[in-house]
Formats: structure tokens, sequence, C-alpha cells
């Protein structure tokens, strides 16, 4: 069994300077430990200025995570260790821009499924918050040459956030119990209609179509379960 909840380790390290770029310092802070196949894991993204928080977990194949979005606007986009702040590529999972009033997190979440343990590289995709340090991994890997800390300094270096195109890869929808426990996923099974959150930061029509279907997607997974 698993005790309830995420205990984060809070590292009392200096936070990074993000005015800077001196990303090596940036704080890691990571889940405690791999969660089950069905679970779903949370990660904060902007709580705590520009940094997802956990930026580093581990994810067992199955299991989900769910990226909650904190004031003022943020994104979550996949990309690959080498080349920091761009997308992996065309069918990169990208959440779009969540513009967030008030104290957050936004009602609405962008939640991605574990298909493999390869290491996912995910960064906030609003202009310079990704080579300010804001990123994360999912399942890092095991080369110390590919650490999230390298990543982030190659960030810096490149100086330039590229924001996808296409919202896709997850599925938009009302924030879903976070489980510790392998056997139950609430992921979409609240009642109302999925809000398709993803509208804001100058997403044009092709993207709120876009971000429609994976309402759609939602309702279905939600009907289904
Ligand atoms: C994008 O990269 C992932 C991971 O390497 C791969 O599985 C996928 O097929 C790629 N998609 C395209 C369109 O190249
Ligand atoms: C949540 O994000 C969506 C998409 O950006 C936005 O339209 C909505 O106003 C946000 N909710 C709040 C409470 O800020
Ligand atoms: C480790 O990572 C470095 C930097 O990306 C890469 O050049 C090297 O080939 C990797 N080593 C292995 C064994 O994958
Ligand atoms: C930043 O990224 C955009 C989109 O990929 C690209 O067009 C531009 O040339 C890049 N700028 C720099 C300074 O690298
Ligand atoms: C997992 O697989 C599904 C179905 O092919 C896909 O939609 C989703 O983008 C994949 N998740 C990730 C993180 O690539
Ligand atoms: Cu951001």
């Amino acid at each position: 069994m698993y005790t309830r909840g995420l205990i984060l380790s809070l590292l009392p390290v200096a936070l990074c300077q993000y005015g800077g770029g001196n990303a090596g310092s940036s704080t890691t802070t990571t889940a405690a430990a791999a969660v089950a196949s069905g679970s779903i894991q949370t990660v904060s993204v902007g709580e705590d200025g520009l940094v997802f928080s956990p930026n580093t977990l581990t994810a067992a194949v199955g299991s989900k995570v769910q990226f909650e979005f904190y004031p003022p606007t943020h994104s979550v986009a996949q990309s690959s260790f080498e080349n920091p702040c761009a997308p992996l590529n065309s069918s990169a999972f990208f959440s779009g821009g969540f513009t967030t009033t008030g104290n957050g997190p936004n009602a609405t979440t962008f939640t991605i499924t574990i298909n493999d343990t390869a290491p996912i590289w995910f960064y906030c995709g609003f202009p310079t918050h990704c080579e300010s340090g804001m990123a994360g991994v999912i399942n890092p890997p095991s080369n110390t040459s590919q650490t999230l800390s390298i990543y982030q300094a190659a960030a810096a270096a490149v100086g330039n956030t590229t924001r996808p195109k296409s919202v896709q890869g997850g599925v938009i929808g009302p924030a879903a119990a976070v489980s510790s426990g392998a056997s139950t996923s609430t992921a979409a099974t609240a009642t109302a209609t999925p809000t398709s959150g993803a509208t804001a930061e100058s997403l044009g029509r092709v993207d709120i179509v876009t971000s429609g279907f994976i309402a759609m997607i939602a309702c279905a997974i939600a009907a289904a379960m």
C-alpha cells in the first residue's frame, strides 16, 4: 500500500536567480517515490515562481501526471534533452497557454499519461520562462551528463523559448483527485463538461479546435469510466 499524498522533499537551497540566467544553481524538487500504474501525481506550474513543483518525478507506466496552473500565465510542453525550450517534434505534448487570475490553481488542468519509462523533458512555453529555468523531467535518465541542471544551463544559453504550434498529447479537464494507490484513477470522472481551457496566450483557431477536440476526448473517457 502507498501512503496517501505526495511528500515532496523541499530542499532548503537558494532559489534560482531568474534574471541572471544562472540556472545551474536552481532548486530541484523531487517527488518522493515511483507511483504505480493508474495513479496520478500533480505538478504545480508557477506556484513558487518560474518553477514546476516538483520538477523531477518518477512515474510508472500507466500512471498520470496532472499539471495545475498558477497565475499569471504558463504552459507545459515536451522537449528533448538536447534541444531545451523547443518542442520535441510535431507530436510533442503541449497544454496551450493558461492565463489564471486570482490565487490559483486554475480549475482546469492538463494531464498526460505515461506510456513508457523513457525520460520526458518538459518546459514552460511562455516567453522567457524556460530559459529562466522553468523546466522539469519525468523519469530522469541515469546518464549523469543528462541532468535537469545541465538542461537548465543549456536553456539559459539558448535564451529562447519556442512555443509549440498545437495543443495536443494530453487531456484538458477539471482537476482530478490525486490518488497515490494503484487501484483507482479518478481522472476526468467529474460531472460537468470539461472546460476547454487553453484559449489564452494567443491561441489560433486551429488550437481552439484542437483543444475542443481534446475536451471531447476527455468527455469520452469520462463516459467510459
Ligand atoms: C516524437 O518523438 C517521440 C519520442 O522519441 C517518438 O516516439 C515519436 O514517434 C516522435 N513523433 C514524430 C512525429 O516524429
Ligand atoms: C483558467 O485558464 C483558462 C485558460 O487560460 C482561462 O480562460 C480561465 O479564466 C482560467 N481560470 C481562472 C479562474 O483564472
Ligand atoms: C550521456 O549523455 C551525453 C550527453 O547527452 C551523451 O553524449 C552520451 O552519449 C550519453 N551516454 C550514454 C551512455 O548514453
Ligand atoms: C528562437 O526560436 C524561434 C522559433 O524556433 C526562431 O525562429 C528564432 O530564430 C530563435 N531565436 C534565437 C535567437 O535563437
Ligand atoms: C501516450 O499514448 C497516447 C496514445 O497513443 C498519446 O495520446 C499520448 O500523447 C502519449 N503520452 C505521452 C506522454 O506521450
Ligand atoms: Cu511559465
